[in-house]
């Protein structure tokens, strides 16, 4: 409850802000995207982990206003890069389930675009697995609406849920990204690399691209690029980064 308390007033005093990392073409090593991370300057230079802090939103009902701001954020930051003349790229947005499921969820990113001005192709949302099993019909009518207008669609943490394959073949989504947990010990882990196989091969059957998480070896990316993964993203690329690095690794990967 204090945790809460305390996170109310870092929101008022926009102490939250974002980092992102960037999703590399396996196949081209170029950046195609970026995630944007939540992360938490505290008053006395403490930076609480996203992972208890974004918890503690989704149980408070903080995530509605953390998340209108992170939302806001981030379309606002790759409007700011594509005027000041670099490629463009794409902005992915972590949503949570509770987010997700509101009422006037679709308004309100039809608003953020038009507010920020960014164009809806350049923006992904990133949503579990449980978001969607959460309630099946209303997940496919809010993806649809947003995909018809050219927002397009991530499945977070592939495989690591108890989900229905079911939903996959709606076509509101257009990308998997294969939880890190999967690539421990690739290449050599057997069953790791069976897993990996199949979800690529799931993917493709369904047209969607497939981003790995978390590649931090070498030895990993031979691998996902023998397998024709499409994206990647993970240490070996880069942390995620303050908005101002994102020109220098652009320039890098290109
Ligand atoms: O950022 P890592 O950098 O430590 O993030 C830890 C966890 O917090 C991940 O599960 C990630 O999906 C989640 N997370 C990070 N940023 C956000 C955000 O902006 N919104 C939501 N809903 N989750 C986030
Ligand atoms: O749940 P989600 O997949 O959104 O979480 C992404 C999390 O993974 C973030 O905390 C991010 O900082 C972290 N991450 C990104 N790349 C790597 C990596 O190469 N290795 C590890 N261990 N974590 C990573
Ligand atoms: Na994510
Ligand atoms: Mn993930």
């Amino acid at each position: 409850f204090l945790f809460e308390k305390h996170m109310r007033e870092a929101l008022q005093r926009q102490e939250f802000y974002l980092h992102y990392q960037p999703q590399i073409d396996l196949a081209s090593g170029r950046i195609s995207g970026v995630e944007a991370l939540a992360r938490w300057a505290g008053p006395n230079g403490d930076n609480p982990s996203p992972e208890i802090f974004i918890n503690v939103a989704e149980s408070s009902g903080l995530i509605h206003p953390l998340g209108d701001f992170i939302l806001h954020q981030a379309c606002a930051q790759n409007r700011r890069w594509q005027q000041s003349g670099l490629p463009p790229i794409q902005v992915t947005v972590n949503i949570s389930a509770k987010q997700f499921a509101q009422q006037d969820f679709v308004d309100k990113v039809l608003r953020t675009l038009n507010d920020t001005g960014l164009a809806p192709e350049w923006l992904e949302l990133e949503i579990t697995e449980s978001a969607i099993m959460a309630n099946i019909e209303e997940a496919l009518g809010t993806m649809h609406r947003l995909r018809q207008v050219g927002v397009r669609f991530a499945v977070d943490d592939f495989g690591t849920g108890h989900s229905s394959l079911n939903y996959l073949r709606h076509l509101a989504l257009s990308k998997l990204k294969i939880d890190r947990s999967f690539l421990h010990e690739i290449p050599g882990n057997r069953d790791n690399e069976k897993l990996v196989f199949s979800i690529l091969a799931l993917a493709r059957s369904f047209d969607l691209q497939t981003v790995a998480e978390g590649i931090e070896t070498q030895e990993q990316l031979n691998y996902l690029q023998q397998l024709d993964c499409d994206l990647g993203q993970g240490y070996l690329f880069s942390r995620p980064v303050a908005p101002d690095a994102i020109p220098t690794l652009l320039a890098k990967h290109n």
